[in-house]
Protein backbone atom coordinates (compact mmCIF):
# COMPACT_ATOMS: atom_id res chain seq x y z
CA UNK A 1 0.00 0.00 0.00
CA UNK A 2 1.44 3.49 -1.26
CA UNK A 3 2.86 5.25 2.07
CA UNK A 4 2.75 8.55 1.01
CA UNK A 5 0.39 11.63 1.24
CA UNK A 6 0.17 12.18 -2.20
CA UNK A 7 -1.07 8.57 -3.70
CA UNK A 8 -3.52 9.22 -0.77
CA UNK A 9 -4.75 12.72 -2.32
CA UNK A 10 -4.68 11.12 -6.24
CA UNK A 11 -7.30 8.49 -4.58
CA UNK A 12 -9.14 10.97 -3.32
CA UNK A 13 -9.07 12.79 -6.37
CA UNK A 14 -10.38 10.46 -8.25
CA UNK A 15 -12.58 8.44 -5.51
CA UNK A 16 -14.23 11.58 -4.32
CA UNK A 17 -13.59 14.53 -6.91
CA UNK A 18 -15.85 17.11 -4.99
CA UNK A 19 -13.50 16.44 -1.80
CA UNK A 20 -10.69 18.52 -3.34
CA UNK A 21 -10.33 21.99 -3.69
CA UNK A 22 -7.39 24.12 -4.96
CA UNK A 23 -7.30 27.78 -4.40
CA UNK A 24 -4.96 29.44 -6.21
CA UNK A 25 -5.22 33.32 -5.47
CA UNK A 26 -2.76 34.28 -3.27
CA UNK A 27 -3.72 33.83 0.89
CA UNK A 28 -2.06 35.50 3.93
CA UNK A 29 -1.14 33.13 6.10
CA UNK A 30 -2.17 35.48 8.82
CA UNK A 31 -6.01 34.14 10.08
CA UNK A 32 -6.81 33.49 6.14
CA UNK A 33 -5.75 30.10 6.12
CA UNK A 34 -7.83 28.91 8.99
CA UNK A 35 -10.51 31.22 8.31
CA UNK A 36 -11.43 30.09 4.70
CA UNK A 37 -11.30 26.77 5.48
CA UNK A 38 -13.83 27.15 8.62
CA UNK A 39 -16.34 29.31 6.45
CA UNK A 40 -16.40 26.65 3.65
CA UNK A 41 -17.68 24.46 6.23
CA UNK A 42 -20.68 26.53 7.77
CA UNK A 43 -21.96 28.72 4.81
CA UNK A 44 -20.76 26.68 2.01
CA UNK A 45 -21.46 23.26 3.88
CA UNK A 46 -18.48 21.84 2.01
CA UNK A 47 -15.15 19.97 3.89
CA UNK A 48 -12.58 19.35 1.20
CA UNK A 49 -9.04 18.74 1.39
CA UNK A 50 -8.14 22.06 0.39
CA UNK A 51 -4.58 23.21 -1.25
CA UNK A 52 -3.56 26.22 -0.94
CA UNK A 53 -1.08 27.34 -3.78
CA UNK A 54 0.09 30.72 -3.10
CA UNK A 55 0.83 31.93 0.29
CA UNK A 56 2.20 35.11 0.92
CA UNK A 57 5.62 34.83 2.11
CA UNK A 58 6.67 31.34 1.43
CA UNK A 59 7.40 29.07 -1.95
CA UNK A 60 5.43 26.25 -0.04
CA UNK A 61 2.28 25.30 -0.69
CA UNK A 62 -0.26 24.58 2.02
CA UNK A 63 -2.56 22.07 2.48
CA UNK A 64 -5.15 21.31 5.16
CA UNK A 65 -8.30 20.07 6.06
CA UNK A 66 -7.56 16.58 4.59
CA UNK A 67 -9.22 14.69 8.01
CA UNK A 68 -12.07 16.49 8.12
CA UNK A 69 -14.30 13.49 6.77
CA UNK A 70 -14.83 10.21 8.20
CA UNK A 71 -15.73 8.49 5.11
CA UNK A 72 -12.01 10.38 3.68
CA UNK A 73 -10.20 8.58 6.89
CA UNK A 74 -12.29 5.26 6.34
CA UNK A 75 -10.44 5.42 2.69
CA UNK A 76 -7.28 5.53 3.98
CA UNK A 77 -7.76 2.54 6.39
CA UNK A 78 -9.61 0.60 3.69
CA UNK A 79 -12.43 0.27 5.67
CA UNK A 80 -16.26 1.28 6.17
CA UNK A 81 -16.85 4.86 8.83
CA UNK A 82 -18.01 2.26 11.20
CA UNK A 83 -15.46 0.09 11.20
CA UNK A 84 -12.74 2.53 12.23
CA UNK A 85 -12.42 2.16 15.64
CA UNK A 86 -12.04 -1.74 15.05
CA UNK A 87 -9.54 -1.29 12.26
CA UNK A 88 -7.65 0.54 14.48
CA UNK A 89 -8.04 -1.85 17.37
CA UNK A 90 -6.74 -4.25 15.27
CA UNK A 91 -3.55 -2.57 14.14
CA UNK A 92 -2.98 -1.75 18.11
CA UNK A 93 -3.39 -5.66 18.53
CA UNK A 94 -1.10 -6.42 15.34
CA UNK A 95 1.55 -3.58 14.95
CA UNK A 96 4.28 -3.93 12.71
CA UNK A 97 7.69 -2.36 13.43
CA UNK A 98 9.62 -0.46 10.58
CA UNK A 99 11.79 -1.09 8.29
CA UNK A 100 14.69 0.84 7.53
CA UNK A 101 15.84 2.08 3.75
CA UNK A 102 18.74 3.69 2.86
CA UNK A 103 16.79 7.25 1.36
CA UNK A 104 13.79 8.88 0.61
CA UNK A 105 11.83 11.41 -0.99
CA UNK A 106 11.77 13.19 2.36
CA UNK A 107 15.37 13.51 1.55
CA UNK A 108 15.32 15.62 -1.81
CA UNK A 109 16.17 18.73 -0.23
CA UNK A 110 18.50 18.25 2.39
CA UNK A 111 19.26 22.04 4.73
CA UNK A 112 21.53 21.87 7.60
CA UNK A 113 23.40 24.97 9.93
CA UNK A 114 23.03 28.15 8.53
CA UNK A 115 20.83 27.14 5.55
CA UNK A 116 18.07 26.22 8.35
CA UNK A 117 15.60 28.46 8.53
CA UNK A 118 12.08 27.82 10.13
CA UNK A 119 10.66 31.77 8.53
CA UNK A 120 10.63 29.90 4.87
CA UNK A 121 8.24 28.28 6.30
CA UNK A 122 4.82 29.15 5.73
CA UNK A 123 4.00 31.20 8.91
CA UNK A 124 0.62 30.35 9.70
CA UNK A 125 -0.96 32.54 12.43
CA UNK A 126 -4.55 30.51 13.11
CA UNK A 127 -6.64 32.40 15.53
CA UNK A 128 -6.64 35.98 16.23
CA UNK A 129 -5.33 36.31 19.67
CA UNK A 130 -2.10 33.86 18.61
CA UNK A 131 1.32 34.63 20.22
CA UNK A 132 2.64 33.74 17.12
CA UNK A 133 3.14 31.70 13.91
CA UNK A 134 2.54 28.07 14.47
CA UNK A 135 3.24 24.57 12.82
CA UNK A 136 -0.03 22.29 14.01
CA UNK A 137 0.80 19.28 12.29
CA UNK A 138 4.46 18.96 13.34
CA UNK A 139 4.53 14.61 13.93
CA UNK A 140 7.11 14.31 16.61
CA UNK A 141 9.30 10.65 16.25
CA UNK A 142 11.30 10.47 19.77
CA UNK A 143 13.05 7.42 21.65
CA UNK A 144 12.53 6.67 25.07
CA UNK A 145 16.39 7.69 26.80
CA UNK A 146 16.25 4.25 28.51
CA UNK A 147 14.59 1.92 26.77
CA UNK A 148 14.85 3.46 23.49
CA UNK A 149 11.13 2.41 22.51
CA UNK A 150 9.95 4.91 20.09
CA UNK A 151 6.33 7.38 20.48
CA UNK A 152 5.27 9.62 18.21
CA UNK A 153 2.45 12.09 18.81
CA UNK A 154 1.16 15.27 17.75
CA UNK A 155 2.90 18.19 19.21
CA UNK A 156 2.38 22.03 18.49
CA UNK A 157 5.52 23.97 17.60
CA UNK A 158 5.49 28.03 17.69
CA UNK A 159 8.38 29.56 15.59
CA UNK A 160 10.82 31.76 17.38
CA UNK A 161 13.34 32.32 15.65
CA UNK A 162 15.39 31.02 12.03
CA UNK A 163 16.40 27.77 14.09
CA UNK A 164 14.05 27.73 16.89
CA UNK A 165 10.93 26.71 18.23
CA UNK A 166 8.70 26.57 21.34
CA UNK A 167 6.77 23.27 22.30
CA UNK A 168 4.21 22.14 24.00
CA UNK A 169 4.54 18.64 26.31
CA UNK A 170 1.28 17.62 27.79
CA UNK A 171 2.08 17.27 31.40
CA UNK A 172 2.30 13.58 32.18
CA UNK A 173 2.31 12.36 28.60
CA UNK A 174 4.96 10.29 26.80
CA UNK A 175 6.98 13.02 25.27
CA UNK A 176 7.24 15.04 28.09
CA UNK A 177 8.47 11.78 30.37
CA UNK A 178 11.25 11.47 27.86
CA UNK A 179 12.20 15.19 28.27
CA UNK A 180 11.88 14.70 32.25
CA UNK A 181 14.18 11.49 31.91
CA UNK A 182 16.54 13.47 29.51
CA UNK A 183 16.45 16.46 30.74
CA UNK A 184 17.47 14.61 34.51
CA UNK A 185 20.92 13.48 32.78
CA UNK A 186 21.66 17.10 31.77
CA UNK A 187 20.71 16.14 28.08
CA UNK A 188 18.71 17.28 25.37
CA UNK A 189 15.76 14.98 23.92
CA UNK A 190 16.46 14.53 20.45
CA UNK A 191 13.05 14.84 18.26
CA UNK A 192 12.39 14.62 14.46
CA UNK A 193 9.27 16.00 13.19
CA UNK A 194 7.24 14.73 10.15
CA UNK A 195 4.97 17.08 8.52
CA UNK A 196 2.80 16.43 5.83
CA UNK A 197 2.10 12.13 6.12
CA UNK A 198 -0.98 9.70 5.05
CA UNK A 199 -3.51 9.60 7.61
CA UNK A 200 -2.73 6.25 9.02
CA UNK A 201 0.42 7.47 10.04
CA UNK A 202 -1.35 10.30 11.19
CA UNK A 203 -3.64 8.14 13.44
CA UNK A 204 -1.10 5.95 14.31
CA UNK A 205 0.48 8.93 15.73
CA UNK A 206 -2.41 9.39 18.22
CA UNK A 207 -2.31 6.12 19.81
CA UNK A 208 -3.01 5.97 23.46
CA UNK A 209 -1.50 3.29 25.21
CA UNK A 210 1.07 2.10 27.57
CA UNK A 211 4.62 3.70 27.11
CA UNK A 212 5.86 0.99 26.26
CA UNK A 213 3.52 0.76 22.73
CA UNK A 214 5.23 2.03 20.25
CA UNK A 215 3.61 3.57 17.26
CA UNK A 216 5.57 3.68 14.56
CA UNK A 217 4.26 -0.49 14.59
CA UNK A 218 0.96 0.89 14.95
CA UNK A 219 1.46 2.70 11.99
CA UNK A 220 2.48 -0.42 10.39
CA UNK A 221 -0.46 -2.38 11.67
CA UNK A 222 -2.34 0.31 9.66
CA UNK A 223 -1.02 0.37 6.46
CA UNK A 224 -0.59 -3.84 6.63
CA UNK A 225 3.13 -3.74 6.06
CA UNK A 226 6.36 -2.30 7.93
CA UNK A 227 6.69 1.67 7.39
CA UNK A 228 9.61 2.62 5.43
CA UNK A 229 11.77 4.68 7.82
CA UNK A 230 14.78 6.65 6.61
CA UNK A 231 17.65 7.54 9.26
CA UNK A 232 17.80 11.30 9.91
CA UNK A 233 20.94 13.53 8.99
CA UNK A 234 21.84 14.66 12.26
CA UNK A 235 20.03 12.83 14.58
CA UNK A 236 20.26 8.55 16.05
CA UNK A 237 16.09 8.60 15.09
CA UNK A 238 14.20 7.13 11.91
CA UNK A 239 11.55 8.81 10.39
CA UNK A 240 8.70 7.99 7.49
CA UNK A 241 10.80 7.82 4.25
CA UNK A 242 7.10 9.40 2.56
CA UNK A 243 7.22 12.40 4.60
CA UNK A 244 6.64 15.90 2.39
CA UNK A 245 8.99 17.38 5.44
CA UNK A 246 10.80 16.34 8.21
CA UNK A 247 12.08 18.76 10.67
CA UNK A 248 15.24 17.42 13.05
CA UNK A 249 15.61 19.15 16.64
CA UNK A 250 16.22 19.03 20.32
CA UNK A 251 14.19 19.78 23.51
CA UNK A 252 16.89 21.60 25.71
CA UNK A 253 16.86 20.75 28.92
CA UNK A 254 16.14 23.35 31.43
CA UNK A 255 15.27 25.75 29.34
CA UNK A 256 11.64 27.52 28.60
CA UNK A 257 10.17 30.30 26.76
CA UNK A 258 7.13 32.38 26.72
CA UNK A 259 4.25 30.39 24.32
CA UNK A 260 1.09 31.37 23.13
CA UNK A 261 -1.74 32.28 23.63
CA UNK A 262 -2.89 30.13 21.37
CA UNK A 263 -6.37 29.00 20.45
CA UNK A 264 -6.54 25.31 21.86
CA UNK A 265 -8.99 22.05 20.41
CA UNK A 266 -11.24 22.75 23.71
CA UNK A 267 -12.80 26.06 21.42
CA UNK A 268 -10.56 28.43 24.10
CA UNK A 269 -7.72 30.60 23.71
CA UNK A 270 -5.59 30.00 26.50
CA UNK A 271 -3.01 32.51 27.73
CA UNK A 272 0.83 32.12 27.06
CA UNK A 273 2.18 30.12 29.66
CA UNK A 274 6.24 28.69 30.49
CA UNK A 275 7.12 26.25 28.04
CA UNK A 276 10.10 23.88 26.40
CA UNK A 277 12.57 25.02 23.90
CA UNK A 278 13.30 23.32 20.06
CA UNK A 279 16.46 23.59 18.52
CA UNK A 280 16.40 22.75 14.76
CA UNK A 281 19.29 21.09 13.89
CA UNK A 282 18.18 20.35 10.07
CA UNK A 283 15.07 20.70 7.67
CA UNK A 284 14.65 17.92 4.95
CA UNK A 285 11.91 17.93 2.18
CA UNK A 286 10.80 16.88 -0.89
CA UNK A 287 11.45 19.26 -3.58
CA UNK A 288 8.46 20.54 -4.55
CA UNK A 289 6.65 19.60 -0.66
CA UNK A 290 3.49 20.13 0.82
CA UNK A 291 3.72 21.83 4.20
CA UNK A 292 0.44 20.53 5.66
CA UNK A 293 -1.46 22.98 8.55
CA UNK A 294 -3.84 21.03 10.84
CA UNK A 295 -6.40 23.48 11.18
CA UNK A 296 -6.61 23.25 14.80
CA UNK A 297 -9.43 23.12 16.52
CA UNK A 298 -11.94 22.51 14.17
CA UNK A 299 -13.11 19.24 12.27
CA UNK A 300 -9.74 18.59 10.70
CA UNK A 301 -8.28 18.25 14.57
CA UNK A 302 -11.44 16.64 15.91
CA UNK A 303 -12.13 14.18 14.02
CA UNK A 304 -8.61 13.21 13.57
CA UNK A 305 -8.49 12.37 17.41
CA UNK A 306 -11.22 11.10 18.17
CA UNK A 307 -11.01 7.48 16.08
CA UNK A 308 -7.64 6.31 18.37
CA UNK A 309 -8.90 7.59 21.32
CA UNK A 310 -12.32 5.39 20.77
CA UNK A 311 -10.26 2.53 19.98
CA UNK A 312 -8.64 2.43 23.20
CA UNK A 313 -11.43 3.46 25.56
CA UNK A 314 -13.32 0.11 23.34
CA UNK A 315 -10.45 -1.91 24.37
CA UNK A 316 -9.90 -1.17 28.15
CA UNK A 317 -13.90 -0.96 28.77
CA UNK A 318 -13.93 -4.60 26.74
CA UNK A 319 -11.68 -5.69 29.02
CA UNK A 320 -13.05 -5.02 31.97
CA UNK A 321 -17.27 -5.72 30.95
CA UNK A 322 -17.07 -8.02 27.68
CA UNK A 323 -20.91 -7.05 26.56
CA UNK A 324 -19.73 -3.47 25.57
CA UNK A 325 -21.90 -1.47 22.93
CA UNK A 326 -20.16 1.08 21.91
CA UNK A 327 -17.75 3.93 22.88
CA UNK A 328 -18.31 7.59 21.67
CA UNK A 329 -15.50 10.80 22.35
CA UNK A 330 -18.02 13.28 21.45
CA UNK A 331 -16.72 16.41 22.88
CA UNK A 332 -13.40 17.02 24.76
CA UNK A 333 -12.87 15.85 28.02
CA UNK A 334 -16.32 13.43 27.26
CA UNK A 335 -16.48 9.78 26.72
CA UNK A 336 -20.34 7.96 26.50
CA UNK A 337 -20.14 4.58 26.75
CA UNK A 338 -23.11 1.77 26.00
CA UNK A 339 -23.34 -1.36 27.79
CA UNK A 340 -25.39 -4.52 28.06
CA UNK A 341 -25.74 -4.80 31.60
CA UNK A 342 -25.59 -8.34 32.76
CA UNK A 343 -24.64 -8.30 36.51
CA UNK A 344 -25.12 -5.22 38.94
CA UNK A 345 -22.37 -2.78 39.23
CA UNK A 346 -20.69 -3.26 35.88
CA UNK A 347 -21.95 0.51 34.51
CA UNK A 348 -19.06 1.84 37.32
CA UNK A 349 -16.38 -0.62 36.79
CA UNK A 350 -16.77 1.23 33.00
CA UNK A 351 -16.12 4.35 34.57
CA UNK A 352 -13.09 3.12 36.24
CA UNK A 353 -12.20 1.56 33.13
CA UNK A 354 -12.00 4.50 31.00
CA UNK A 355 -10.85 6.78 33.82
CA UNK A 356 -7.80 4.53 34.12
CA UNK A 357 -6.95 4.21 30.08
CA UNK A 358 -7.03 7.92 28.96
CA UNK A 359 -5.15 11.17 30.58
CA UNK A 360 -7.79 13.37 29.00
CA UNK A 361 -11.18 12.62 29.86
CA UNK A 362 -13.11 14.20 32.41
CA UNK A 363 -16.43 13.12 32.35
CA UNK A 364 -18.06 9.11 31.53
CA UNK A 365 -21.52 8.72 31.07
CA UNK A 366 -22.77 5.52 31.09
CA UNK A 367 -26.13 4.10 29.35
CA UNK A 368 -27.87 0.95 28.26
CA UNK A 369 -27.67 -0.67 25.32
CA UNK A 370 -30.74 0.61 23.93
CA UNK A 371 -29.57 4.32 24.09
CA UNK A 372 -27.78 5.03 21.16
CA UNK A 373 -25.16 7.31 22.28
CA UNK A 374 -24.71 8.82 18.92
CA UNK A 375 -27.52 10.60 19.42
CA UNK A 376 -26.92 13.33 22.59
CA UNK A 377 -30.88 13.83 23.06
CA UNK A 378 -31.10 9.78 24.22
CA UNK A 379 -27.88 10.18 26.14
CA UNK A 380 -29.57 13.04 28.37
CA UNK A 381 -32.92 11.38 27.82
CA UNK A 382 -31.11 8.22 29.82
CA UNK A 383 -29.60 10.64 32.25
CA UNK A 384 -32.86 12.25 33.38
CA UNK A 385 -34.76 9.27 33.45
CA UNK A 386 -32.44 6.10 35.24
CA UNK A 387 -30.52 8.46 37.33
CA UNK A 388 -30.69 9.48 40.87
CA UNK A 389 -27.30 11.75 41.22
CA UNK A 390 -27.20 10.98 44.83
CA UNK A 391 -27.10 7.49 44.10
CA UNK A 392 -25.36 7.17 40.81
CA UNK A 393 -22.46 10.04 40.44
CA UNK A 394 -19.06 9.50 41.54
CA UNK A 395 -16.64 12.51 41.72
CA UNK A 396 -12.97 11.78 41.95
CA UNK A 397 -10.83 14.78 43.42
CA UNK A 398 -7.39 15.51 42.80
CA UNK A 399 -7.01 13.49 39.60
CA UNK A 400 -4.63 14.59 36.38
CA UNK A 401 -6.35 15.68 33.39
CA UNK A 402 -5.73 17.96 30.12
CA UNK A 403 -3.39 21.31 31.13
CA UNK A 404 -5.47 23.03 28.40
CA UNK A 405 -8.55 22.57 30.46
CA UNK A 406 -9.39 26.10 31.01
CA UNK A 407 -11.89 24.97 33.82
CA UNK A 408 -8.96 23.64 35.73
CA UNK A 409 -7.29 25.39 38.83
CA UNK A 410 -4.05 27.03 38.03
CA UNK A 411 -4.59 26.04 34.42
CA UNK A 412 -2.30 22.67 34.70
CA UNK A 413 -4.52 20.13 34.67
CA UNK A 414 -5.60 19.44 38.30
CA UNK A 415 -8.75 18.12 38.12
CA UNK A 416 -11.99 16.42 39.51
CA UNK A 417 -13.59 13.66 37.44
CA UNK A 418 -17.29 13.04 37.22
CA UNK A 419 -18.61 9.79 36.07
CA UNK A 420 -22.55 9.09 35.44
CA UNK A 421 -24.29 5.75 35.90
CA UNK A 422 -27.45 6.20 33.63
CA UNK A 423 -27.75 3.03 33.31
CA UNK A 424 -31.47 1.73 34.05
CA UNK A 425 -31.16 0.08 38.01
CA UNK A 426 -31.01 -2.42 39.18
CA UNK A 427 -30.93 -3.96 35.37
CA UNK A 428 -32.80 -2.67 32.57
CA UNK A 429 -34.70 -6.07 32.32
CA UNK A 430 -36.00 -5.32 35.95
CA UNK A 431 -36.96 -1.01 34.93
CA UNK A 432 -40.26 0.07 34.51
CA UNK A 433 -40.88 -0.81 30.65
CA UNK A 434 -40.08 2.03 27.86
CA UNK A 435 -43.60 2.89 25.91
CA UNK A 436 -43.75 0.71 22.57
CA UNK A 437 -46.60 -0.20 20.07
CA UNK A 438 -47.55 -3.69 19.50
CA UNK A 439 -45.55 -5.19 16.72
CA UNK A 440 -48.46 -6.41 14.31
CA UNK A 441 -49.81 -2.58 14.27
CA UNK A 442 -46.37 -0.71 13.63
CA UNK A 443 -45.88 -3.43 10.81
CA UNK A 444 -49.06 -3.00 10.01
CA UNK A 445 -49.41 0.70 9.07
CA UNK A 446 -48.41 2.13 5.37
CA UNK A 447 -46.96 5.53 5.50
CA UNK A 448 -46.38 5.39 1.56
CA UNK A 449 -50.32 4.35 1.18
CA UNK A 450 -51.84 6.46 3.60
CA UNK A 451 -50.18 9.71 2.31
CA UNK A 452 -51.16 9.07 -1.72
C1 LIG B 1 -3.57 18.44 15.68
C2 LIG B 1 -3.18 17.97 17.04
C3 LIG B 1 -2.38 18.75 17.84
C4 LIG B 1 -1.95 18.31 19.08
N1 LIG B 1 -1.11 19.10 19.80
C5 LIG B 1 -0.57 18.62 20.94
C6 LIG B 1 0.41 19.36 21.65
O1 LIG B 1 0.78 20.46 21.25
N2 LIG B 1 0.93 18.83 22.76
C7 LIG B 1 0.54 17.60 23.24
O2 LIG B 1 1.07 17.16 24.25
N3 LIG B 1 -0.41 16.89 22.61
C8 LIG B 1 -0.96 17.36 21.46
N4 LIG B 1 -1.90 16.62 20.79
C9 LIG B 1 -2.38 15.36 21.38
C10 LIG B 1 -1.36 14.26 21.34
O3 LIG B 1 -0.75 14.17 20.08
C11 LIG B 1 -2.03 12.92 21.69
O4 LIG B 1 -2.60 13.01 22.97
C12 LIG B 1 -1.05 11.77 21.65
O5 LIG B 1 -1.76 10.57 21.69
C13 LIG B 1 -0.09 11.79 22.81
O6 LIG B 1 0.81 10.74 22.64
P1 LIG B 1 1.20 9.76 23.81
O7 LIG B 1 -0.09 9.11 24.24
O8 LIG B 1 2.13 8.82 23.12
O9 LIG B 1 1.83 10.57 24.89
C14 LIG B 1 -2.35 17.06 19.55
C15 LIG B 1 -3.19 16.26 18.77
C16 LIG B 1 -3.60 16.69 17.51
C17 LIG B 1 -4.47 15.82 16.66
MN1 LIG C 1 2.77 6.84 23.37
Amino acid sequence: MPQDLRSYIDQVKSERPDDFVTISKEVDPAYEITATIVKMEQVAKRRPVIVFENVKGTDFPVMSNMHASRPRLAMALKCSPRDMQKTFLAAMENPIPPKEINTGPCKEVILKGDAVDMRALPQIVHHGGDGGPYITAAISFAKDPETGIYNCAYNRLMITGKDSTSIHLTLGKHLWEFHKIAEARGEALQVAFAIGVHPAIALGALSIGSIDEDETAIMGGLFGEAMEVVRCETLDLLVPAQAEMIIEAEIQPSETVNEGPFGEFTGYSLGAREREVVKVKAITHRKDAYFYDMNVGHLDHMLLSTIPMEANLLRAVRSMVPSVTAVRVPSPFTCYVSIEQRLKGQAKNVIMAVFGADLYIKRVVVVDQDVDIYDDRQVNWAIATRCQPDRDLIIMNGARGSDLDPSTSGDDGFTSKWGVDATAKPLLKDFTPRHHFPQDVWDGIDIDALLS
